[in-house]
């Protein structure tokens, strides 16, 4: 979001970090030096922090991707997801309707909030069945967003977001997961080395992926129309893991093959070798309730903003493994 308001608008911009002693910033390094960026000292999980941010700062918009984002991880800390991802919310637009009133307020919606789905593809007026803990704070969070709006009438909104990728994504996500452990293979390959095994959960599963970066302009114009509505950004394609595996082999030049089905389906790569397993399944990546489908109808943001995702599923894997492989081939 940084890199986009940068380069489309003249805005000095403040990014909300939580001080660690280790620090985890190599995302922003390339922010290093920039004037009209400046990180400052915010926690989600403390709400005085978010109240003196505000006062001091009096945003004119308030952007929150922060959270605890990692759905699997939603079963293990799910108190500490509900803080960072509905109450802080919470706090954020007390902190905003008492002390700067005018500021625009964007919070990060997901498309995990439509869960089960009843429908296909989901609109802004599918109903939320959340799945996880993470979904159910999310859920939580649109009705504070809504109840903040029409109360106080703060400009307040929260976009459904599909799932969106790149090569800044963490590496427990499936798809960087892919990228990542694909680069590892192929660099193995060309170095003479033992294979890897890449671990996966339910590869059957299908979501609408996009360009992360694609969003961004939509996310903008959602803070910028006349009035706050929210809108669904996605793609409006939707593929299996196992498709995204399939591309992303491909793009590393990987001859490979797979068999069997469910837990017991592997990936073999053929090479001078013979045959050598490089995927399976293990079924402690799978979810206590998995959301099985995701596809997102971005008709309305298309019609209302002008808005639609630019970079193609195909353009989306290439540029991850391109990336992975360029980071491994340097080490
Ligand atoms: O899983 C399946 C997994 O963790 C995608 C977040 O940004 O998008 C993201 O949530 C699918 C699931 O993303 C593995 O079971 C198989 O069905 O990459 P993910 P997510 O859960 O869709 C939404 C829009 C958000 O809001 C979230 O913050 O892939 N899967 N095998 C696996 N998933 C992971 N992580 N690891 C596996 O080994």
């Amino acid at each position: 979001m940084v890199d986009f308001l940068l380069k489309n608008t003249k805005h000095q911009i403040y990014g909300g970090a939580r001080r660690l002693s280790v620090k985890n910033h190599e995302n922003i390094l390339h922010l290093e030096g920039e004037e009209r960026f400046e990180l400052v000292s915010m926690d989600l999980n403390d709400a005085h922090s978010i109240r003196d941010i505000i006062i001091d700062i009096k945003p004119d918009y308030f952007i929150n991707f922060a959270a605890q984002s990692f759905v699997a991880g939603s079963w293990e800390y799910p108190v500490q997801t509900w803080n960072a991802d509905a109450s802080a919310v919470l706090h954020i637009l007390e902190s905003i309707r008492r002390f700067a009133p005018s500021c625009k307020f964007y919070n990060a919606g997901s498309s995990e909030e439509f869960g089960d789905v009843s429908y296909s593809p989901q609109d802004e007026k599918h109903p939320l069945n959340p799945q996880s803990p993470y979904a159910a704070a999310k859920c939580g969070a649109r009705h504070l967003v809504r109840v903040y709006n029409k109360s106080y009438k703060l400009f307040a909104v929260q976009g459904w977001l599909f799932n969106h990728e790149g090569t800044r994504r963490g590496l427990d996500f499936v798809t960087r997961k892919t990228t990542n452990g694909i680069a590892k293979i192929k660099v193995a390959l060309e170095r003479g080395l033992s294979l890897p095994i890449l671990e996966l959960g339910n590869i059957d599963s299908q979501r609408d992926w996009s360009d992360a970066e694609d969003f961004m302009e939509g996310v903008w114009a959602m803070l910028n129309a006349s009035t706050p509505t929210n809108y669904v950004l996605a793609s409006g394609e939707m593929h299996t893991v196992r498709h995204f595996i399939e591309e992303a082999l491909k793009y590393a030049g990987i001859e490979f093959f797979n068999e069997g089905e469910g837990a017991d389906e592997k990936f073999y790569a053929l090479s001078d070798n013979g045959k050598e397993l490089i995927i399976q399944i293990n079924p402690k990546f799978y979810r206590p309730a998995e959301v099985h489908e995701l596809l997102g109808d971005a008709s309305k943001a298309r019609k209302e903003l002008g808005w639609k995702a630019k970079t193609s599923f195909k353009e989306l894997v290439v540029k991850m493994v391109e990336r992975d492989l360029e980071l491994l081939r340097k080490e």
